[in-house]
């Protein structure tokens, strides 16, 4: 809900006490980090992808985190071999929830945590000499379809030479094996590492297959989907009963086999901009494929990503289906979801997630109810917060008959409709801009938009805006329910799942009405209930 100009200027000053705990240079730092969302500002600017300060207590992971761990770990035909001391594997190990499944005698090493332990010793008189073993050893008994090497941070600093082990290894057995210097000291995030990943896979794997025509009609690809407690399971079962033919999702649930033949799918959906946007311009240039950035967040964002694919196919009886399915899966979910609106209307929420879903899940939030009070991204870039210019630029073929490219942005092409002329008008309108718009511009004034926000700037504007329940993930979520606030992981949706799609909405509330109505918050009284409130005591004797 918008504030008043006055409730504005309020929140605005009680930023500035909030800020005040700060040391100066810190204090400045953190300020343009922040944004109370203010419209009469016009357009409001963020700094966003810079190192987080020393000192601060920060949720944000690292490059190897952003290589390995999102983009490389859901492949499960491969084996990912961590060249590292034993916890930068143990503690990602399973904790992601991407799932994956195979058929019978089909590899899936999806459940295994390869890493070469790497000690002391190792350190001092270098690790290369285990890495060589250890690539022996899983390709031996896992048989895998390809290997990564995954750099950590001991690897850079003593100069390990992972791309040459990957050279001979890759020569001794015949499969690829792809190493990958993403230390986690690289960059200021995990997004360095996405990058990286998304380099070598485009490089190595992506269209090198043979296949020239896709295996069916509607061919896509997912992009940005990881199948975080099966979120694409849930995606593709509808896109099928479309008719749409999913060559490839990268990377939930994805194989080295489909990769290969990811350069014959007619479109690229992009869910996950953050983490694969260069995979989807790479694909773009090097095979003419345009993407479109979709949301399969949400019951409405869902249906309007369906018929925004419809509408770039153009094909009548494509766009028929499409209706029809939405109509069938609405006709399922919107009672249901009615129910736990009930239970949920008014109440408030921070959305802290780390590149996309800070956005993405506040829809599914409003669905049922509930504002958006905070929100933020751990290493978004600023196009993530603040848009992207939008142009809307209508070109016809040389008869002027139908529509050969529609520019959505300032110099990228998205569509390239097979629209006739006659339907311009008709579908004007509902090209989805929105898309481009960035998290600052949907959300009301006087909310907060923070950006790496911190452990005690959590606190701190915990007490200040009393929400009802936060999204976050692990590090923040048992201080915060220490607090008396019910917590959903947004990350890794604690044990639950999936929350995309038609039914993931319907998940999703229910986890979320559960976590109001669970009898735990009378046995803890938040801060700001029991006065006077001293540090550290947060519940009632
Ligand atoms: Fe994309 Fe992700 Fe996210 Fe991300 Fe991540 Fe993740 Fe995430 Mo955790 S790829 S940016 S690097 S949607 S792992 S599945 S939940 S921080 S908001
Ligand atoms: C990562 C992975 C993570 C961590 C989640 C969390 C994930 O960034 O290394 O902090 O709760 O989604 O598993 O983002």
């Amino acid at each position: 809900m918008a504030l008043s100009k006055h409730e504005i200027e309020k929140r605005k000053k009680a930023l500035e006490k909030i800020l005040e705990a700060y040391p100066a240079k810190t204090k400045k730092n953190r300020r343009s980090h922040i944004v109370v969302r203010d419209t009469s500002e016009g357009a409001q600017e963020i700094t966003a992808n810079t190192r987080t300060l020393p000192g601060i207590m920060t949720n944000r992971g690292c490059a190897f985190a952003g290589c390995k761990g999102v983009v490389l770990g859901p492949i499960k035909d491969m084996a990912h071999i961590v060249h590292g001391p034993i916890g930068c594997s143990y503690y990602a190990w399973g904790t992601r929830r991407n799932k994956a499944k195979t058929a019978e005698g089909e590899v899936n090493l999806i459940n295994y945590a390869f890493s070469t332990d790497m000690q002391e010793s190792d350190v001092v008189f270098g690790g290369e000499k285990k890495l060589i073993a250890m690539i022996d050893e899983v390709v031996e008994t896992m048989k895998p379809k390809a290997v990564t090497i995954t750099a950590t941070c001991p690897v850079g600093l003593i100069g390990d030479d992972i791309g040459s082990v990957a050279k001979a290894a890759e020569k001794k057995y015949g499969i690829p094996v792809m190493s990958f210097n993403c230390e986690g000291y690289k960059g200021v995030s995990q997004s360095a590492g996405h990058h990286i990943a998304n380099n070598v896979l485009m490089q190595r794997i992506i269209g090198s297959s043979d296949l020239e025509e896709p295996a069916g009609k509607y061919a896509i690809n997912i992009l940005g989907e990881y199948n975080i407690g099966g979120d694409s399971w849930e995606i593709e079962r509808v896109l099928k009963d479309i008719g749409y033919h999913v060559v490839s999702v990268m990377t939930g649930d994805g194989s080295y086999e489909q990769l290969k033949d990811a350069h014959t799918a007619e479109l690229n959906l992009v869910q996950c901009h953050r983490s694969i946007n260069y995979i989807a311009e790479m694909l773009e240039e090097k095979y003419g494929t345009p993407w479109l950035k979709v949301n399969f967040i949400g019951v409405q964002s869902t249906a309007q990503s369906l018929r925004d694919m419809a509408l770039y196919f153009g094909d009548p009886a494509l766009i028929q289906k499409t209706e029809e399915v939405i109509a069938k899966e609405l006709a399922q979910v919107e009672v249901v979801m009615e129910q736990y609106k009930k239970l949920c209307e008014g109440k408030t929420a921070f959305c802290f997630v780390g590149g996309s879903r800070g956005h993405h899940y506040q829809g599914l939030f409003k669905e049922i109810g509930i504002d958006t009070v905070l929100a933020g991204y751990e290493f978004a870039h600023r196009d993530d917060y603040e848009g992207r210019e939008v142009i809307p630029n209508i070109k016809m073929d040389a008869d002027n008959k139908n529509i050969e490219e529609i520019k959505v942005t300032k110099d990228e092409k998205r569509y390239k409709l097979k629209i006739p002329k006659e339907r311009l008008e008709e579908i004007k309108d509902k090209i989805p801009l929105s898309y481009y718009n960035g998290m600052i511009k949907d959300m009301d004034d006087g909310t907060f938009i923070v950006d790496d926000l911190n452990h005690y700037e959590t606190e701190e504007f915990i007490k200040l805006l009393k929400p009802d329940i936060l999204a976050s993930g692990i590090k923040d979520k048992y201080v915060i329910q220490k607090m008396g606030i019910p917590s959903k992981q947004l990350h890794s949706y604690d044990y639950s799942g999936p929350y995309a799609g038609f039914k993931g909405a319907v998940k999703f509330a229910e986890d979320v009405t559960m976590g109001f109505t669970s009898p735990t918050w009378n046995y803890i009284v938040p801060p700001w209930k029991s006065s006077p409130t001293l540090e550290g005591t947060v519940t009632e004797g």
